[in-house]
């Protein structure tokens, strides 16, 4: 009887505090009662739901909103075909609902002529005697968009009686690439399996698919492309293509597309023909049928993603076609349907001797103004490819009359895969703020990218993350790679966010409001990019990862297949310094930046030192800005990198008050892993570096726990996100 009594208790108090077993899979959407003043005010706010006529998506909207409040303020919220008293939340578009419309939300007061087809507006009103808030859009998805501002609001605590929110997305075409495999292995994935269970698919939808779509769409994240960029060919067989159709159902209503990755040779390997040249009336013929095909079966696809001779994929260039020349055949065969093609400009080759850094450049710029309407050239963050740091990619300064979206990669292949603690909205504010020069100052890539310089009128702009979603019960793998997805959707949304802001709302809605839990966590968040940079690639250096699995530190790495996948070729190290001289006296990939920004590169004493090595070959013995030599300051910078992991694991120490359990130790264990990781790269990196510096370390540093042949001996034949690789 006393047991009982006491178990009834443990769960009164489970039930009032909101705390359960949290599991991650709930994301920021967690929606977890509320406590004290503000509950009481929100619950004066908001008391009724005034919806208007329905659709799959104000269907959607309706729920969420029920859901939302109903969760957060612990209550069932009526619903009315009219407000009837104060707090009614009226949502819906001027063609959904009367009321919206009768409100002339258009004009100078209004707004609704500044948010366009995707915007909202929130706002606070008087309507009929009584305080309502309204959510209105000119298109239903506009309503969902908002639905979930204002949801976020309460998230994070924000005051809801006085609203004027207009927003409207900068960049129009926001979209997951899925590196995901026809067999459900995920490309550069550690997040489990693919979400996609192309197995089951058309007929068992998991109720996953709408959970992504949910999350998706609380981002604005509107266009999905589920299948890797290094596609199979199967891929648009018709039997995938019902599977993909029956994904399309599901995300429409949340406002998700479905795009399709192509595999340049598909007209030979699933179409028969002898020939995939772009340039062949069979083969444009084949692709015009396939668009119909595809847009039979999904009527809203947004197109295709295509990666072409690049790595090995086949290509336009088999043919001695441009990119341009296979970019337009497929951008025709879609353009009836209003689709796109976006076009990667990934591409180098190991035929080509010159910097890794220049090709891209070097194939693209040339065909300036060559690609039709419907084309977009989707864009690395850097030249070489998604390490912890590099300056941005110069194609962004360098080709004006064609569409250029920025690819990001979301998922951390080269940052401590799920386990390290790695917050990327860093790393992607600082490629957006860059400045191209390409129009003087203040051409950002977040103008090149948003249209906002173009001079050949409005065009497709887009930003795409690869995915770090995968099977695993909280999406990606780590809890804290969750903010990762979600400072993508945000800043695809809007690129002038900040990195603080989207941290310390991610922070709010996954863990908990106490501003004793938020500033550490976002503390931490903050920092946490540039330990990575300094445990892994400080000042410069990069592509110094092991071999094929991309698993810790592989600076020896040299030989094999090409020279451009080894270590070596980046990190240039021998007896007189280290760093790739990319200016005039080496491989003068700084002429590819307008003159402004190359003179800044190019010079010695004005390249920022975060860029130092990625541009000069310096001497060991050359003073940096602190004064100290360039070998002493690597020690000190990789060593700062592993103390920053430290510290980050004794503030989580001091939060475990704030967190469930179940996610507290996870990320607790995972910090652990981090801080020996971190130690791994700096102790391998600095032996390995020390053999060509022949320097003491400075005073008081620890040498590596290790010898060199130790670190150069590990092996890992099975790393996750990429197929088995034996040891010799
Ligand atoms: C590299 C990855 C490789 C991808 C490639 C790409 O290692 O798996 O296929 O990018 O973007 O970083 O195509």
């Amino acid at each position: 009887m006393r047991l009982l009594s006491r178990l009834l208790l443990a769960a009164l108090i489970i039930a009032a505090t909101g705390a359960r077993a949290e599991d991650g899979y709930d994301l920021w959407l967690r929606y977890r009662l509320m406590s004290g003043e503000l509950l009481k005010s929100y619950r004066e706010s908001a008391r009724e739901i005034v919806p208007g006529t329905p659709s799959a998506t104000l269907n959607v909207a309706q729920s969420e909103l029920a859901r939302g409040l109903g969760g957060l303020m612990g209550m069932e919220l009526p619903v009315s075909a009219q407000p009837t008293r104060d707090g009614s939340v009226i949502f819906g578009t001027p063609a959904s609902s009367a009321l919206i419309a009768r409100l002339k939300l258009d004009g100078a007061a209004g707004g609704l002529d500044r948010t366009g087809n995707e915007g909202y507006l929130i706002r606070s009103l008087g309507y009929e005697g009584h305080r309502v808030t309204i959510i209105a859009a000119n298109a239903d998805i506009g309503v969902l968009y908002g639905t979930f501002h204002f949801l976020r609001l309460l998230q994070t605590h924000q005051p809801i009686e006085h609203l004027d929110v207009v927003s409207a997305p900068r960049i129009q075409r926001r979209v997951l690439d899925h590196w995901d495999n026809l067999d459900r292995t995920v490309e550069r994935g550690y997040a489990g399996q693919s979400i996609w269970d192309w197995h089951k698919l058309p007929d068992y939808l998991d109720p996953r698919y709408t959970d992504y779509a949910r999350a998706c769409a609380s981002l604005g994240i509107n266009g999905t492309i589920p299948t890797n960029v290094n596609a199979s060919p199967i891929g648009l067989t018709r039997p995938y293509l019902q599977k993909y159709a029956s994904l399309a159902d599901v995300f429409r209503p949340y406002g998700v597309r479905i795009y399709l990755t192509a595999r340049f040779s598909a007209p030979i390997e699933s179409g028969g023909l002898k020939t995939a040249d772009p340039l062949d009336p069979a083969v444009r013929a084949w692709w015009r049928a396939k668009a119909d095909e595809i847009y039979a079966l999904i009527p809203d696809f947004g197109g295709f993603l295509v990666k072409a001779n690049s790595e090995g994929q086949p290509g336009p260039q088999d043919y001695s076609r441009t990119h341009a020349d296979g970019a337009n055949m497929l951008a025709e065969a879609v353009a009836p349907h209003g689709g796109i093609i976006m076009w990667r400009a990934f591409v180098y080759s190991q035929n080509q001797p010159d910097d890794r850094a220049k090709q891209a450049y070097a194939e693209f710029v040339p065909l300036d103004g060559k690609f039709r309407d419907n084309v977009v050239l989707q864009v690395k963050n850097g030249p070489i490819d998604f390490q912890p740091r590099e300056p941005f990619h110069p194609l962004f300064g360098a080709m004006p009359r064609t569409p250029l979206m920025l690819e990001l990669q979301i998922t951390k292949e080269y940052l401590g895969f799920a386990t390290h603690l790695v917050y990327l909205a860093p790393l992607f504010e600082e490629t957006l703020r860059s400045d191209t020069y390409a129009k003087g100052p203040d051409s950002t890539v977040a103008k090149v990218i948003d249209g906002s310089l173009s001079g050949h009128g409005p065009h497709t702009t887009g930003m795409a993350g690869v995915a770090n979603i995968g099977s695993d019960r909280n999406w990606t793998g780590s809890h804290f790679d969750q903010a990762n997805w979600y400072a993508f959707g945000r800043l695809a949304w809007d690129p002038a966010l900040t990195s603080a802001d989207i941290a310390a709302e991610w922070v709010k809605m996954t863990f908990s409001i106490e501003p004793a839990f938020v500033a550490p966590v976002v503390g931490m968040m903050l920092g946490s990019r540039e330990a990575a940079v300094e445990y892994m690639t400080p000042l410069g250096l990069h592509h110094q990862m092991s071999r094929h699995g991309h698993y810790g530190p592989g600076p020896w790495v040299g030989g094999g297949a090409r020279a451009d996948w080894t270590s070596v070729y980046f990190n240039r190290a021998d007896a007189g310094g280290i760093g790739f001289d990319r200016t005039k006296t080496g491989s003068n990939a700084v002429a590819q930046y307008t003159p402004h920004v190359a003179g800044q590169f190019a010079d010695l004493k004005r390249v920022p030192e975060k860029y130092l090595l990625w541009f000069h070959h310096v001497p060991w013995d050359y003073r940096l800005s602190s004064g100290r030599t360039l070998w002493d300051e690597l020690v000190i910078d990789y060593t700062q990198g592993v103390q920053r992991v430290s510290g980050m694991r004794s503030t989580w120490a001091g939060l475990a008050a704030f967190v469930d359990p179940e996610r507290y130790a996870q990320v607790s264990a995972f910090l652990a892993i981090q801080e020996k990781e971190a130690k791994w790269w700096r102790d391998a990196s600095i032996a390995y570096f020390q053999t060509f510096s022949q320097r003491p370390l400075p005073a008081g540093y620890e040498p590596p726990e290790h010898d060199l042949q130790y670190y150069e001996a590990l092996c890992f034949p099975y790393v996750p996100g990429s197929a088995p690789q034996p040891c010799q």
